[in-house]
Formats: structure tokens, sequence, C-alpha cells
């Protein structure tokens, strides 16, 4: 039997993954952790911790049995670059702790099962750009990327010298309609939705040519969940997995909207997100997810858009 934590459980991967993994393994069996007083979306027990906090993540842990952790509290790329001090400070101590705690337990006997969150953040303008393989240049420019780059030697190291089973995602841009956007760049093809809904004219912060590798929300559960299940052996990568999903760019993903919604208007006005994204790939190869672990995306995004349309709500925005 699992017992589970996930730690950033307010956002919004894990305000999706507390649900899903709370009907896998059953509600009595998960704890979601955040900052915040507020227990957001209630599909389990909820504990307020930071986790910078080793200390009492560490106690959190040994006393609830904890078998797997998912630590997912980051600050992304956008937000990181207004706090650049904050975002490392979290991002790399919050995989610390984790990683360290896991050592310990390891040491112990109790051993502990660690997913982490890696992005396409994590390479940078030297990378080729399309098809981007599993292994090559990466030269990150923004804190977030720098900071899952270094995260990302982090799990193999603590993987190879310690033995830590720790699993990761380079996630795609994450689309999804049930929390709002977190502070990242892929952020617009969510908001793109709201003011579609809203019969507003979208202002988009990123240019119409701008194609990025995005992921259908279930898509990045069911990819989360799979690694997270797999024999220790098919997991032969303890860096990150490239996973994909879907690439488009925001002309591409107004005229999918307005094939449902003619009267759609779509504008652009780059802002400083636009260099990020120019230093992001267009697309990923996803082989080696799929030769390792059976990987294959699902969703396409004619099928993403009717369900956004169908479900965004617009009093969240
Ligand atoms: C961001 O835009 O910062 C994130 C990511 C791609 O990791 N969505």
């Amino acid at each position: 039997m699992e017992r589970i934590l996930i730690i950033g459980a307010n956002g919004q991967i894990g305000s999706e993954l507390v649900t899903a993994l709370a009907q896998q393994h059953g509600a009595a069996n998960v704890i979601a952790a955040d900052i915040g007083t507020d227990n957001i979306y209630g599909a389990a027990r909820y504990v307020r911790v930071d986790v910078l906090d080793k200390d009492a993540v560490a106690r959190l842990i040994a006393d609830d049995d904890i078998t797997q952790v998912y630590q997912l509290a980051a600050l992304l790329s956008a937000t990181g670059e207004k706090a650049p001090l904050k975002a490392w400070t979290l991002n790399m101590d919050g995989l610390l702790n984790i990683l360290e705690i896991a050592r310990e337990r390891g040491e112990a006997g109790k051993p502990l099962k660690v997913f982490w969150p890696s992005s396409i953040a994590a390479f940078g303008p030297n990378t080729p750009s399309v098809s981007t393989p599993q292994y090559t240049i990466m030269d990150p420019t923004s804190i977030y990327g720098i900071s899952k780059l270094a995260g990302e030697r982090l799990c193999e190291y603590y993987h190879a010298k310690y033995g830590v089973d720790v699993r990761s995602i380079r996630y795609p841009g994450i689309i999804s309609y049930k929390s709002p956007p977190g502070g990242g760049t892929t952020d617009y093809a969510i908001a793109i939705f709201h003011a579609a809904l809203r019969g507003d004219t979208y202002e988009c912060f990123l240019g119409p040519e701008t194609t990025l590798p995005m992921i259908y929300m279930p898509d990045a559960i069911r990819a989360t969940i799979e690694l997270m299940d797999a024999p220790a052996e098919q997991v032969v990568i303890r860096s990150s997995y490239n996973v994909a999903g879907v690439s488009f760019n925001p002309r591409e993903l107004a005229a999918a909207i307005q094939k449902k919604l003619p009267a759609f208007r779509i504008a652009y006005q780059p802002d400083s997100r636009q260099q990020i994204a120019d230093s992001w790939p267009k697309s990923l190869d996803d082989s080696r997810a799929a030769t390792d672990w059976g990987w294959k995306a699902r969703v396409k995004v004619d099928e993403m858009v009717e369900d956004m349309l169908a479900n965004v709500d617009v009093g969240m925005s």
C-alpha cells in the first residue's frame, strides 16, 4: 500500500494530481500539502507545510509513513524572473530537502519514491528546437530553467550515489481548466480560452508564430502516474524524461478556437515572456519515454479546444 504526499498541492498540477491519486490509492492514503491555509481542492486530507522547512516535512513523512512524495512547489518562468533569488531558493532548496529526506529514509530502510517536475525551460537558445532530443545542448537562460537543469542533475546524482528512486518529466506547457495559470510563459494557452468565452479580444503576450510544446492536463496526469507506476528497472533516465503532447502557436490555437467560436478575435502584444519562449523548443522527441515506460500522448488540439471551451469557468478569471 502506498502512502502519498503531494507538496504544492494547490498549484496547477497538484490540484488535479491530488484527485487522480486519491482515486487510485484511496483518499485516506493521500495527503495534500501547501503553504496556504485553505484546502482548495478537497479530495484528500490537507496539511499546511512549507517545503523549505525540512524538519517539518521530514516529520510529516515519518508520522504518516509516507512512501511517495510529489514535490511540485515552485516559482514558474515568468514569476521567477520577477524574483530570481526567491525562485532559486524555492526551486532548489525545496528539491534538495526532499532528496535529502529520501536519502535519510532510504538509509534507515524506509525507501521514499520521489517525483519532481522538470520543464522544457531546462533547454535554451542553442538547443535544437525541432523534435528536441532527450540528450542535447541545454543552456537555459531563465532562472526557472537554470533551476530545472540543476534539479535534473541533482536527481540523477541522488539516484546514482544514494539509490534514491527519483523520477521526473520535462513538462511542456500544461493546459487545464480547473485551476488558474500559475505565472508561466505558456499561460497564454489557458488565458485565451477565458477571453474567448467572455467574448473579449485576447491580447496575446507572445507573437503569432511562437510554437511551443504543450500538453493537455489529462495526458500530463497520466504521464506522471504511468512514470511513477513503472517498474524501477524501466526508469532508465533519472534526470528527466522528454514527454510530448501537442505543439502549436498562438495563431493556430486561435484558429482552432474560431472553428467553434467564429467571432473570437486575437491581437498580439509580445512582452518580456517572448524572449523566454524564443529560447524554448518548438517540439520534443519523447521516444525514450515511449521505449522505456510506454508513454504515448492521446489528446489532440481540436479535442482539447472542445473540452476547454466546454469546461472553462470564466468566473475564475
Ligand atoms: C512555464 O511556462 O513556466 C511552465 C513551464 C513550461 O514549465 N508552464
